[in-house]
């Protein structure tokens, strides 16, 4: 792998927010028009008891600007968390590409990354399932360009006129505003059931990608198929990917709802810390390339943004790496007022025809203008060019740029013609010159047809637990769907995924499959036509697996940032604790100890511990893994506290490593899977799957830290049930 020439730390070019930033140290109260104010706490009153006085301006600027503090959240992916950082491509990419920011591996290009959720609003839990957004604005000294993607590389329509339709669908429904954050309603699937095209996406929502454990640990795809063009003006498809340095990782969906409940904040929180405490989440980025000659050469349309090309079609090349490296100062600030648009492009960068995409290009704007509230939100610091911006627009809302001198206008004689126009060769932008000749239609592409060999194909590359979570989610959404019609007409839709998954999903469900599915007509899914005669066409995938879909095989070499309880009360093996929790910290993992109460516990040899958590105040859903060290005391403490024993069964439960010291074997022997353990274990180390014990924490550490790094030992999940 390429690695960057340079690591010096961004300087010069850092997103320069600080002529903004105003922490008030040191300084006197004021009023907006700077006004040191002498009294902020009683307001102007006729007497001590009497009325207030409408002439207290320091009142009513202060509560006027409270009034005015909101602005409508965004209409889509307004929950969400951002962070400031850098990109650097590993070399020169200027065979396929002239953009500037993709040319010398010496140069940092500054960017702001926003992650979100799609449905929920601003104050909703981060882990619904959905999907997650992935916006990158790049600060480039060519100018903005923003690559405003998702964490999964297809989307559920083909046409932008679709796009309302599908929000208002999935949107909590308008007559009682419910559900929040989450899909399993009517609505939206009857939207999905009668939307043949949204298949393949439908398989990637309803698997554990929507489901992430971080967002340091999700994937990033532009969806889309865009363009590189060269120097030479020649240009060559392109899919963007990140890909995350800690793996893919995802939660089980028992734990995402209890998240939800325990810290819905648990993405954002999860990312804040790791970037504070130095622990930088670090994406690769990686493009799939593919020649004009080729453009026709795949069993998919490129332009079809309900596909991705299977990365054993085309690999995928990784060419640079992002780094998020500083959080922000102010969320509203930053986070809440950035502005992403897939039409912020630089040159050597360019769009195709997806026509998902090109309704996108007018929509971002659009929607900045009802958000922001003025043409000028590009002003606003956190969306600001590096690049100096020259132009004879004026005016407008909240301007904040003095334009100086009388000429607004081009061509002009009294300004020396300026600002002038660049030509190619110096750095303006020019559109590639393609080739169109049709007619005006309002018509999906044949090309667009088949809506299912994609989502087969993602159906079959999941590993046997992938599988079973999607038939899992499936079950729960439509059991969630009030209305028999919807839910059979899904199971048709599913038929033509896959068949096994359909008849699991009709047994939970206790529906049969309706008849007459297996005959399938050549032709589109006709929307205005009688749903119940629909025959998709049938496309049968050349390829009939593909690995990256999967997260089976990412990386799982690292325990860096994973969160690790050791359980611990009055009279714990201190020796034992402290050996375990030294060989985590070396591995990067983050530690804690949780006790019956918080403050200190004492050791069996007189130490005093420090308790980070309570059984009241955490939960075995916010960590990775567990750990039980012995100490006689400790041990029948915690095997009589029922917090510590649901403690260990929901980690049962989800899959994740156990160790426990021979010593306090007795505390695993109370939960829902202590019978399972056998009689005589000691020396033994993995006595079930991802469940360890050992005489002492140094026999166990390596063992343990090799079992955490596995992220989940998903083989017991079905084997070894337990009601936590
Ligand atoms: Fe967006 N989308 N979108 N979208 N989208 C918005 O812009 C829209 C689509 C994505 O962190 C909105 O500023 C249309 C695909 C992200 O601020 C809005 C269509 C993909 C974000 C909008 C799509 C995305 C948005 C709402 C179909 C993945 C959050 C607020 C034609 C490639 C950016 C805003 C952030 C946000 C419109 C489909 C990604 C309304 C019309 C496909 C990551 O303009």
């Amino acid at each position: 792998m390429n690695t960057p020439k340079n690591n010096k730390p961004l300087t010069e070019k850092q997103v320069d927010l600080s002529k903004n930033i105003e922490n008030g140290q040191d300084q006197f109260l004021t009023t907006n028009q700077g006004v040191k104010i002498n009294d902020n706490q009683n307001s102007l009153k006729a007497g001590a008891r009497g009325p207030s006085l409408l002439e207290d301006f320091i009142l009513r600027e202060k509560i006027t600007h409270f009034d005015h503090e909101r602005i409508p959240e965004r209409v889509v992916h307004a929950r969400g968390e951002g962070a400031h950082g850098y990109f650097q491509v590993y070399e020169s990419m200027e065979k396929y590409t002239k953009a500037a920011f993709l040319q010398d591996s010496e140069i940092k290009t500054p960017v702001f990354v926003r992650f979100s959720t799609v449905a929920g609003s601003r104050g909703s839990t981060d882990l619904a399932r959905d999907v997650r957004g992935f916006a990158v604005k790049f600060y480039t000294e060519e100018g903005i360009y923003d690559l405003v993607g998702n964490n999964m590389p297809v989307f559920f329509i083909q046409d932008a006129i679709k796009f309302p339709d599908l929000v208002h669908a999935v949107k909590p429904e308008p007559h009682h505003e419910m559900p929040q954050a989450a899909s399993a309603h009517d609505t939206f699937w009857d939207f999905i059931s009668l939307m043949p095209e949204s298949m393949h996406m439908i398989m990637w929502v309803m698997s554990d990608r929507a489901i992430p454990r971080s967002l340091r640990m999700m994937e990033g795809f532009g969806v889309h198929t865009f363009r590189f063009i060269n120097a030479a003006g020649e240009s060559h498809f392109v899919k963007f990917h990140w890909k995350p340095l800690l793996g893919v990782h995802s939660v089980c969906w028992d734990e995402a709802q209890k998240i939800s409940g325990k810290d819905p904040d648990f993405h954002r929180r999860d990312l804040w810390e790791a970037i504070d405490s130095g622990n930088f989440p670090e994406w690769e980025l990686g493009i799939q390339i593919v020649s004009e000659e080729e453009e026709h050469s795949f069993e998919f349309d490129l332009l079809d943004p309900t596909k991705l090309i299977p990365e054993e079609l085309v690999p995928v090349q990784r060419i640079g790496k992002l780094v998020l490296n500083r959080n922000p100062n102010n969320f509203f600030a930053e986070t809440e007022q950035v502005a992403f648009h897939p039409g912020h492009i630089v040159p050597g960068i360019d769009f195709t025809n997806d026509p998902l995409l090109q309704g996108r290009l007018f929509s971002y704007t659009d929607t900045q203008l009802s958000r922001l509230g003025s043409p000028n939100f590009h002003e606003i610091p956190i969306n600001r060019s590096l690049a100096p911006v020259h132009n004879n627009q004026r005016d407008g809302h909240m301007r904040q740029t003095i334009n100086q001198g009388k000429i607004s206008y081009e061509p002009n004689t009294l300004g020396g013609g300026c600002p002038f126009q660049s030509k190619m060769s110096q750095g303006g932008f020019n559109s590639y010159n393609e080739r169109i000749e049709a007619h005006k239609v309002r018509e999906r592409s044949p090309s667009f047809f088949d809506h299912f060999s994609q989502a087969t194909l993602f159906f079959n590359s999941q590993s046997e637990h992938e599988q079973n979570h999607i038939v899992d989610a499936l079950s729960f959404e439509l059991g969630k769907v009030e209305t028999e019609a919807i839910r059979k007409r899904m199971l048709k839709m599913l038929w033509y995924v896959d068949k096994g998954l359909a008849a699991k999903i009709a047994y939970n469900l206790g529906l049969s499959i309706p008849s007459n599915l297996d005959s399938p007509l050549n032709h589109s899914y006709p929307a205005d036509a009688d749903v119940d005669s629909y025959q998709p066409m049938i496309v049968k995938s050349t390829l009939e697996k593909s690995e990256a879909l999967s997260m089976v095989s990412t990386l799982k070499n690292s325990i860096l940032t994973r969160k690790v309880a050791i359980l611990a009360a009055e009279g714990v093996d201190e020796k034992a604790l402290k050996i375990m929790k030294d060989a985590l910290l070396a591995q990067g993992a983050v530690v804690e100890v949780i006790a019956p109460k918080l403050g200190y516990i004492i050791s069996e040899n007189n130490k005093e511990i420090k308790v980070d958590k309570s059984f009241l105040t955490s939960a075995s859903v916010l960590y990775d893994a567990v750990y039980v060290p012995g100490g006689a005391n400790s041990v029948v403490s915690l095997e009589a506290e029922a917090d510590a024993i649901h403690f260990l069964n929901e980690a049962f439960k989800h899959c994740k490593a156990i160790a426990a010291d021979a010593s306090a074997l007795q505390v695993l022997r109370g939960t829902y899977f202590g019978s399972k353990i056998p009689e005589n274990p000691h020396q033994t180390s993995q006595v079930l799957e991802g469940v360890l014990i050992n005489e002492t924490s140094e026999a166990l550490a390596d063992d343990f830290i090799e079992a955490i790094s596995q992220h989940r030992f998903w083989q017991r999940e079905k084997k070894n049930k337990v009601p936590a």
